[in-house]
């Protein structure tokens, strides 16, 4: 209850920091990042997302932090620009976002504060059964597509739904879960398994992302078999956000 009563006050005054995670290109090149919230308090120190979030969902501050988090995407795509190196940015939807009236709204707000144009933000949205409804939010993210927005699949294949996820929603890419990814190079179903999935993904038009991308000999078996986009502590770990901007002056 003490931490709820934090979580609110931090809510109401924007009390969150963001960290960003790179994704890397086949060649290796960074070409945007994953913004991640961080929550600190004196109290309970650092909160993982894994706790603080789902606290948000269920007391309905989520749509207040998702709207800092929409704002912090917006203002780092500006960032990218003015620094005369343009990168993506992805950031990650809560399913409640999605089933909340105003979405559209925000992002709109958001891009139009910052100057910049809807095709350099990318929206993570993970299976969920709140989202099951397809009727309801399939309308939704086919008007977001059509504004610019990119649409990831986030997690993909550890949902109970995925397929009727690729077949009803219209994704640009999907981001396969790191739990595949983790056993590519010695378990021989999951590399399969993996491989189908590119080819399914292909198949209707969409691009692959692996997440949690560790070793080198992950990274040259992912690219192999055709995955586009890798993340994971190999390239980087999530970092501040001006570190990845310093970083992006080096490698440029
Ligand atoms: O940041 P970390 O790697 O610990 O993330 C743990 C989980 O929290 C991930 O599933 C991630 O998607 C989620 N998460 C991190 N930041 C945000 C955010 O801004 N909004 C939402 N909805 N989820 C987030
Ligand atoms: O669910 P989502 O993909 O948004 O979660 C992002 C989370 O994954 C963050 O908590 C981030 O710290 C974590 N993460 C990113 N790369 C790696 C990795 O290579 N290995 C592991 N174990 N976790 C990772
Ligand atoms: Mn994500
Ligand atoms: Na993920």
């Amino acid at each position: 209850v003490r931490m709820q009563s934090l979580l609110r006050t931090d809510a109401e005054r924007n009390g969150f920091t963001f960290v960003a995670q790179p994704k890397v290109d086949r060649d290796g090149h960074a070409v945007g990042v994953e913004l991640l919230m961080r929550w600190s308090t004196p109290a309970f120190g650092n909160v993982s997302p894994v706790e603080f979030i789902p606290m948000a969902e269920k007391t309905g501050l989520i749509g207040l932090m998702g709207r800092h988090a929409l704002h912090a995407a917006a203002q780092l795509v500006r960032r990218g620009q003015d620094a005369g190196h343009p990168f993506t940015v992805a950031v990650n939807l809560s399913p409640k976002q999605l089933l909340q009236r105003g979405l559209e709204q925000q992002l709109m707000v958001a891009c139009q504060r910052a100057g910049i144009r809807p095709d350099q933000i990318e929206l993570e949205i993970t299976e969920s059964a709140q989202v099951d409804n397809m009727a309801v939010v399939e309308p939704l993210l086919r008007r977001l597509r059509e504004i610019g927005y990119t649409l990831a699949l986030d997690d993909f294949g550890t949902g109970y739904s995925s397929l009727s996820y690729l077949r009803h929603l219209p994704f640009n890419k999907i981001k396969i879960d790191r739990s595949f990814v983790m056993d590519i190079d010695h378990d021989s179903r999951a590399a399969k398994l993996l491989a189908h999935m590119v080819q399914l993904c292909a198949a209707l038009g969409m691009s692959t992302v692996a997440e949690g991308v560790e070793t080198q000999a992950q990274f040259e078996a992912l690219r192999d078999l055709g995955v586009q986009e890798f993340q994971g502590y190999h390239f980087a770990r999530p970092m501040p956000i001006d570190q990845w901007l310093l970083r992006l002056e080096d490698e440029a």
